[in-house]
């Protein structure tokens, strides 16, 4: 991918930190095409005949990370056809080439396979907040979602990967001044305007 045609923003935070949430609605307002490894990970899983289902569903389980070949490929090939296809009416092909990548890098191989292969990113958008406050909101959710690790025993388990394999790649982006954290304990539309802050200044230095 030519980094002049595409931005790419990472967007990262513990689990249930509100990643998905955010990245929602700054589709709305920014027109990105929001990608989450999380979300592509658990279609491959349940795709008919995909080789990787077996080896997906325990690693989401037990809160580990899916080998990175698989993951990276998911995502250049949804960035691929994000680009080729636009998807119509949504406002995407205004913002054409601005990818939310949430979720993801979550482990410093991936990071430093993805700079290296596919593309770079412009910033990393890092919502913080207290495990106790992710874990309220992560069981909450675990009500209704469906979803196999939102119960407290992965929920214990995705806390523990995420600070040994995901806190030092947030470090690694730091220390290249990419990171931008906000402090998602707040309410979402608070949370939202700080996000929103972000943004705008970093498309206001890109046309500058
Ligand atoms: N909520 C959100 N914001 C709120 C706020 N400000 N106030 C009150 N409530 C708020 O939010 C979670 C819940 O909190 C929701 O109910 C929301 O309404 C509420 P959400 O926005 O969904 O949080 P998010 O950070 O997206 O949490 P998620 O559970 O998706 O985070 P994870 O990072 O754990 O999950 P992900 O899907 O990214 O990954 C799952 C697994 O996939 C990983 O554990 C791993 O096994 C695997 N994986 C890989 O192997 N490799 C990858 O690269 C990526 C994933
Ligand atoms: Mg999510």
């Amino acid at each position: 991918f030519d980094n002049t045609k595409i931005t790419v923003i990472y967007v990262l935070g513990g689990p249930g930190a509100g990643k998905g949430t955010q990245c929602s609605r700054l589709v709305s307002d920014f027109n990105f095409c929001h990608l989450s490894a999380g979300d592509l990970l658990r279609a491959e899983q349940n795709r008919e005949g995909s080789q990787y289902g077996e080896l997906i569903r325990t690693c989401i389980r037990e809160g580990t990370i899916v080998p990175m070949e698989v993951t990276i490929k998911l995502l250049e090939n949804a960035m691929k056809a994000a680009l080729e296809n636009p998807p119509q009416g949504d406002g995407w092909s205004e913002g054409r080439g601005r990818f939310l990548i949430d979720g993801f890098p979550r482990k410093m191989d991936q990071a430093l396979k993805f700079d290296e292969t596919v593309c770079l990113s412009s910033l990393v958008l890092f919502y913080s907040t207290t495990e106790e406050v992710m874990l309220e909101r992560l069981l909450e959710r675990g009500k209704t979602s469906g979803r196999e690790d939102d119960n407290v025993e992965s929920i214990k388990k995705r806390f523990r990967t995420y600070k040994a394999d995901t806190m030092p790649v947030i470090e690694h982006y730091a220390a290249q001044s990419k990171v931008a954290e906000i402090d998602s304990s707040a309410s979402i539309d608070e949370v939202y305007q700080k996000s929103t802050q972000v943004v705008k200044t970093l498309f206001k230095a890109k046309e500058t």
